[in-house]
Formats: structure tokens, sequence, C-alpha cells
């Protein structure tokens, strides 16, 4: 592995319980019921994907004007949220990966859908870690499509299989999986199955 490409919430930082619980508020707002087995389908979709999804369940027409309010409202929900995470709130041993990563030469990136993404890291305390920081303020095409991972990989100077790809959603796998990386799957065989191997945290990968 010359270069590990970090899907940001769910892998290296505890903020997919945050999502989870904005979109249910909104969904649930608009008349619509959210469980966590419809959020598993949310993950690492972007912002405006997730709310389609959400008002396509409940058979919901809106107005381009009516989904950016709607879009605006779970964005605060979920900043209201996050707002007092701390480096805790990393997820167990993803640091302390980063680091080994980094002290081994390998060269790091995020691939996250997220444009809340650059603030979070600041957050972590750990935007110093990352050789390129490609988010959903850069690539507009959502997982799975494989554009936020490929930019990555570009933008280390690395081919895919020379990268490895840490992932925690089905969406995000399977971007991986279309870009030619080797796929870490972080969270279940059962809810990941196509992740090439499956770890349950970055601090349980680290030590094998
Ligand atoms: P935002 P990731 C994704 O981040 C989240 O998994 C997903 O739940 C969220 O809707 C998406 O970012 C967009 O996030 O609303 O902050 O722009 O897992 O790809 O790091
Ligand atoms: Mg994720």
């Amino acid at each position: 592995m010359k270069g590990a490409i970090f899907d940001l919430d769910g892998v290296l930082v505890d903020t997919a319980k945050y999502h989870y619980q904005a979109w249910k508020r909104l969904a649930n707002s608009v008349g619509v019921e959210f469980s966590l087995d419809d959020n598993e389908h949310l993950k690492g979709v972007s912002r405006a994907e997730s709310l389609e999804l959400i008002l396509k369940k409940g058979n919901i027409e809106k107005s381009a004007e009516e989904k950016q309010a709607l879009m605006d409202v779970k964005n605060e929900w979920y900043l209201e949220l996050a707002a007092e995470m701390n480096p805790d709130e990393a997820l167990p041993g993803a640091i302390p990966f980063l680091e080994s990563c980094k002290s081994k030469g390998i060269k790091i990136a995020l691939g996250s859908s997220s444009k809340n993404a650059p603030m979070i890291l600041e957050r972590l305390g750990i935007t110093h870690l990352f050789d390129a920081i490609v988010d959903g303020n850069v690539v507009s095409k959502s997982k799975p499509d494989p554009t936020v991972f490929l930019t990555a990989a570009e933008k280390l100077g690395l081919t895919p299989s020379e990268c490895i790809v840490f992932e925690d959603a089905i969406s995000g796998v399977q971007a991986a999986k279309t870009g030619g990386f080797y796929c870490v799957g972080i969270g279940t065989k059962e809810v990941l199955p196509l992740a090439d191997e499956i770890a349950t945290t970055l601090g349980e990968y680290s030590v094998r």
C-alpha cells in the first residue's frame, strides 16, 4: 500500500450518529418514518441525494426552493449536534492509524461526500496529517460513483491499485470497488458484503 484513502463519517469520526439523528428529525418533520436500516442507505450519499431518498420514500414532491430549505435545516440540526465535538470523538484507533501510515511514508487522502469535512478535520486536529483532501465541496458526483476516490488517488499521484480505501458505507464500498481499489469495510460483513475485508475499527485493522 502506497496510499490510504479514508472516508470520514463512520471511519475516522463518529459523526454518522449525528447524520442519522438529523435526518430522522427531518424525515419525521415531513411525515416520513426513518429507521436505522433506512439510514444505512444514506451513509456516504450526498446531502441532496439523501433528501431525494427520504422524499421518495414518503412519495413527497417538493420544489427546488423547498428542497434547499429542508437541506439547510438538516445541516443546521447536524451542526448543532456536532458542535461539541472534540478529538475524543475520533473512532477507536483512527488517529494512531493515520499517524502510523504517516510514519511509514504511506500517503494519506480523505475521500468524503461531506461538505462539512474541513470543519470536522479541524475539530479533530488532524488536518495536517492529510496529503490530499477530496470532499463534497470538490466532487459533485456522490458515492457510489467512484470519482471521489479516483480524484483522491490522482491527487496523491498514485493509481487505484496502489491505494487502499477504508469505508463504512454500502455506497462507499461500491464506489471503491467500481474505481478498482482494494477496500477495507469498517463494520460488518452482513452490511458490507462487497468489501475485500472487514474490520470493526481502524484500531483493529492496524494491529493485524
Ligand atoms: P454533509 P462520508 C457523508 O460523509 C455521510 O456519510 C453522509 O451521511 C452525508 O449525508 C454526506 O457525507 C454529506 O454530508 O451533509 O455534511 O455535506 O461518510 O462520505 O465521509
Ligand atoms: Mg462514511
